[in-house]
């Protein structure tokens, strides 16, 4: 055997066939052979063995990463690595029909009018927390450009909300929760005057311009965020960059680093040296120390203003109320990281060698004592470092964000310059171990890494560049996401996944268990709002209605017919369509396009959707439904017809193709009588087992006695037609009679096989 492979490999690759083919003839090979010919060594197949999942199999972890530019989040297993889904946010993504339903346009276009912002650069994905831990209900993403937060809601996987900042011209600090998503943190980037203000030049920019720090109020109970009791810092134009909540014993309050505290402005065309330069000329710039806790007590009483409708507190009445503090952190830091139990907060200086660990204790008595250095140009009292800082540490070159490990005081920190994480101890400030990434790092993350008590287990590294690692696809490159195990003491890298959608810039993973998505929404719901469609409607009960110049058409869908399957209206008329999924079933979606309408829906089991549009122009519009459902999903379809104004009807009666005869009628009777015996067989064997419970089985259950009650009417009509002889219309009945009997069977085999691979049990007849 072995010899063979070998020289067949040597002829397939003489052939410029690689590798494909020479895999193929290993569907016998032992593992052994399997190595050779691959060219694997133990280390990798023991790094296989730690991701690969078999099939069927279930990642422990779900990792949300940001899509970056795509706009999107995207969901990808761990250890495995597999994607498993992208979440629209801030951009229209046509497969869940995001952007494309009324439904879902109303949550695009809230802080974007008219879906005018065509993309998101989103960020930092953050999970609501409770006490600290992740509770796996909400997730939260900012847009660094066009500064906004999303909320999706983990139980279906769908963005529900986005608000725009009422202040501030870019954000990057967002979005980071409170540790019982009291707020989520939002902190701008680029000064720049207050939206409220208009043009102001650059002349003015210390004045005038300004950066600040946004708490949004979040309702845990509706799952939406409060903007009307959100508030936000007035900060000076230090270009606050990423935050994090205080945790434990430093809960109440919040971190932002900065960097230009220098506010230098660049204009480099102007000869002037460019931002670069200008920006890093200090040897430090400063953390941000906010009590929300207290500001929030502040705003509940009444002593804080609104700014153009939004809460804002001013510099000086943070300074007053002790709200605001600074502390010099290394230069051009990024990223800052409070410990799980909140004694310790880790920075650092991308361009400094060294991470700097704070004290919260040492803080807290500077703040209590009211040790200050001096103050800035605002008048914001600084802490010395001295009195904050616990220690620095040599790390590497370019060191950006840390994470936390589950062994006490071990933290990961990436060193983007170096292309490395290094493993150290904060408490003792020891490098503990350093492994090489590909490359260029930016964030990194750990299982449940933000989180009061992070897993460990696994780390990600965010690669910026993946330059070599996998086949050449053009001059822009997939990013590089790679999976290390960070279970002992030594790093080891398990696997390379190559992202093609933006630039995720950070991820957070939760344990899978934690997550309880809905499978089917209840019957006619808007999943956006989450409540009951005023849209909906049931089967049997379609209809078209036309109000105030817009037609109405309330429609159905289920395997494998849209109703109506015909809608006329006048040329000029505006067409609301609204589409209800009549399934049961998991994972029944269907879909529906119409023809030049720009109109693209996802109507997953249970939901309510709607499309909107002005009928302009007189024609024919197919529309059909776009998810492969079943065996007849083709012929899942129908017209939009747009008659000119006036029209008149020329045509009496519709060309029916073929004419159906008395033995076209009886084949397909004998058809169906053997069909239902087919069916019955499949009863006999669910309602002999304890399918009751298997909530799976039910569902398919209700759906296909719902598909037998159609089945039963369709017969009813062809029998009436043969009655009075008229063989055309009993044939075509019959015809759909089996079709309802095909998905009856259908739905019943799936449910009988579901009761076999799962240890259904056989029930005493009654
Ligand atoms: S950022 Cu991109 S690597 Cu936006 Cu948190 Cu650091
Ligand atoms: Cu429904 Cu295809």
């Amino acid at each position: 055997m072995k010899p063979r492979l070998k020289k067949l490999s040597v002829t397939m690759l003489g052939l410029g066939l690689g590798f494909g083919l020479v895999t193929s003839a290993l569907a016998d090979a032992t593992l052994k052979e399997v190595m050779d010919a691959r060219g694997l060594t133990e280390k990798d197949m023991l790094a296989a063995a730690k991701t690969y999942t078999p099939t069927g199999g279930r990642d422990e972890y779900l990792a949300f990463s940001s899509g970056g530019q795509s706009g999107h989040v995207i969901v990808y297993g761990i250890p495995s690595m597999r994607i498993l889904k992208y979440i629209g946010v801030f951009t229209p993504e046509p497969w869940q029909g995001y952007g494309f339903d009324d439904e879902s346009k109303a949550v695009l276009d809230m802080g974007n009018p008219n879906g005018e912002i065509k993309f998101g650069d989103t960020h930092h994905p953050a999970f609501s927390e409770t006490e600290g831990e992740y509770n796996g209900r909400y997730l939260f993403i900012n847009d660094k450009a066009n500064p906004r937060i999303a909320v999706i809601d983990l139980h279906d996987f769908e963005t529900k909300q986005i608000v725009s900042n009422p202040f501030f011209r870019s954000a990057h600090g967002g979005a980071f929760v409170t540790p019982n998503t009291e707020y989520v943190m939002d902190a701008a980037q680029y000064a720049a005057p207050y939206k409220g203000t208009g043009f102001v030049p650059l002349e003015e920019f210390n004045d005038k311009y300004r950066g600040g720090l946004t708490y949004w109020k979040f309702d845990d109970k509706k799952g939406r965020i409060d903007e009307a009791n959100s508030f936000t810092f007035e900060m000076p134009p230090y270009s606050q960059d990423l935050s994090d909540a205080g945790k434990k014993v430093s809960a109440g309050w919040g971190f932002t680093n900065s960097f230009c505290s220098e506010r230098y402005v660049g204009g480099i065309e102007k000869g002037r040296p460019p931002f670069e330069a200008g920006c890093s000329q200090k040897d430090t710039d400063f953390m941000h120390v906010t009590n929300w806790k207290k500001a929030a007590e502040l705003v509940a009483a009444g002593k804080v203003k609104k700014v153009d409708g939004s809460y804002m507190i001013p510099i000086e009445q943070a300074v007053a109320e002790g709200l605001l503090y600074l502390i010099p952190e290394p230069k051009s830091p990024h990223g800052v990281d409070v410990s799980p139990d909140g004694t310790h907060i880790v920075v650092s200086g991308k361009l400094d060698s060294h991470a700097w660990v704070y004290s919260w204790e040492k803080i807290q008595k500077a703040i209590n004592n009211k040790k200050f250095e001096g103050k800035d140009p605002y008048g914001i009292p600084i802490i010395a470092m001295k009195d904050a800082l616990h220690k620095q540490v040599q790390v590497g070159l370019g060191p950006l964000h840390t994470q936390y490990d589950s062994k006490e005081c071990v933290v990961y920190t990436s060193i983007y310059v170096d292309s490395m994480v290094t493993k150290w101890d904060y408490c003792e400030g020891k490098v503990l171990d350093q492994i090489h990434i590909h490359y260029n790092i930016g964030h990194l993350m750990t299982m449940e890494g933000d989180s009061a008590s992070p897993d460990g287990k696994y780390l990600v590294a965010l690669n910026k560049l993946a330059i070599d690692r996998f086949n050449p696809v053009g001059p822009l490159h997939p990013q590089n996401h790679q999976l290390i195990d960070i279970s002992g003491d030594k790093m080891k890298l398990l696997y390379d996944m190559p992202i093609p959608l933006g630039e995720p810039h950070y991820v957070v993973a939760i344990k899978a268990d934690k997550l309880k998505p809905v499978v089917r929404y209840a019957s006619g719901w808007d999943s956006r709002k989450d409540e009951r469609s005023p849209w909906k409607t049931r089967a049997g009960r379609e209809k078209v209605e036309r109000v105030d110049g817009v037609v109405h058409v309330y429609g159905t869908v289920i395997r494998s017919h849209i109703t109506p399957e015909i809608i006329e209206v006048e040329e000029g008329e505006t067409v609301s369509i609204h589409l209800t999924n009549l399934e049961r079933a998991e994972d029944e979606t269907h879909g529906f396009a119409v023809y030049s309408e720009n109109v693209q829906l996802s109507i997953e089991p249970g939901k309510t959707v709607s499309t909107t549009f002005k009928a302009d122009k007189a024609g024919v519009y197919p529309y059909y439904c776009t998810e492969f459902c079943s065996a007849l999903h083709l012929e899942m379809q129908g017209y939009l017809l747009v008659k000119p104004k006036g029209y008149q009807a020329k045509a009496s009666k519709m060309d029916e193709g073929q004419a159906y005869t008395k033995a076209d009628y009886d084949k397909q009777v004998k058809t169906n009588v053997d069909t239902q015996a087919v069916i019955n067989s499949v009863v006999g064997f669910i309602t002999s087992h304890n399918y009751k419970d298997f909530p799976q089985v039910v569902a398919l259950v209700e759906d296909a006695t719902d598909q037998l009650g159609f089945a039963d009417e369709a017969k009813k009509k062809a029998e009436g037609y043969a009655a009075k002889g008229d063989y055309q219309n009993a044939t075509l009945w019959a015809g759909q009679h089996w079709q309802y009997q095909v998905k009856t069977a259908d739905m019943g085999l799936r449910a009988k096989t579901y009761l076999e691979q799962n240890g259904a049990v056989k029930v005493p007849a009654k």
